[in-house]
């Protein structure tokens, strides 16, 4: 067996691909991670490098995720090329035991290394293990045009988004009833951007990064990929309603939201709703 045969492997390639295809990763844009559960590291054991990478400093620290391994995409890493070079794209990597490093333990060939976005990776990861008893696994970052857009025109805020999202598509409060976070704008790749963003995500499974993409949570591939995906077909409706130049005439109002919560049995972010 080689890794790409192993069926986490497979489905990871197969989610950048989906992503690249969808047109949320323009050249090396967005990025991947999969906290590894543990009967997949052990499958994976023999298949990892005989002699690991050095240890690497990640300059945040989450000791909630010390001794994980994690699939990751790769710095500098075309989503594009993943189904064609996953050796060359993708790495596991493992955290040591005080969850502050990192080693490379398979893949990233040639001197790559994991995701310039890996330390706001590695602390949503640490916040949303924490907050879901462990459910969740996945982290992802795109760059979805129509979301983007949003941000140069409605309010820098979580409700703002939320309900602009929410009034969109009727599916959204049942898919997202927590609502989304928004950061405002910040460098990419630091431990500035990545310490906001997973303060959000301890209330959010979803944040806006303002002009530049969206970081999802989620529990495996269809969840994390679907919320993606939702979130950016929720806003490219809203846009394309901004763009028609008609007055919108009606809308989900926060009663027909209240409505969808209750038949749906969810649970929405109520400080979102009302006047
Ligand atoms: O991987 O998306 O935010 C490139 C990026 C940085
Ligand atoms: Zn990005």
């Amino acid at each position: 067996m080689r890794m790409t045969d192993v069926g986490v492997m497979q489905n990871f390639m197969r989610m950048c691909n989906d992503g690249w295809l969808q047109g949320y990763h323009e050249r090396n844009g967005g990025n991947l991670t999969y906290r590894l559960p543990q009967a997949d590291v052990a499958l994976m054991r023999p298949l990892l490098a005989p002699v690991p990478g050095t240890w690497t400093p990640l300059h945040v620290c989450a000791p909630n995720l010390a001794g994980e391994y994690f699939i990751t995409t790769g710095s500098g890493k075309y989503m594009r090329n993943v189904l064609l070079d996953p050796e060359g794209c993708l790495g596991v990597v493992e955290i040591n035991p005080q969850g502050d490093s990192y080693r490379i333990v398979w893949g990233l060939a040639n001197g790559g290394r994991p995701t310039s976005e890996f330390p706001s990776h590695f602390l949503n990861h640490s916040v949303r293990k924490a907050a879901t008893g462990g459910a969740h696994h996945m982290i992802y970052h795109a760059h979805p045009v129509n979301l983007i857009a949003l941000t140069y025109i409605l309010p820098l805020t979580d409700r703002a988004f939320t309900r602009a999202l929410w009034q969109s598509a009727t599916e959204c409060p049942v898919v997202f009833p927590g609502g989304v976070g928004v950061v405002p704008w910040m460098v990419p790749g630091g431990a500035e951007i990545a310490l906001a963003t997973s303060k959000l995500m301890e209330i959010y499974d979803a944040v806006v990064w303002a002009h530049h993409g969206l970081f999802v949570s989620g529990v495996d591939f269809d969840d994390t990929f679907g919320l993606m995906h939702t979130i950016e077909k929720s806003a490219e409706i809203y846009l394309k309603v901004l763009s028609s130049g008609q007055p919108v005439r009606q809308t989900i109002t926060d009663d027909n939201l209240r409505a969808i919560a209750r038949d749906f049995g969810v649970t929405l972010r109520e400080a979102l709703l009302g006047e």
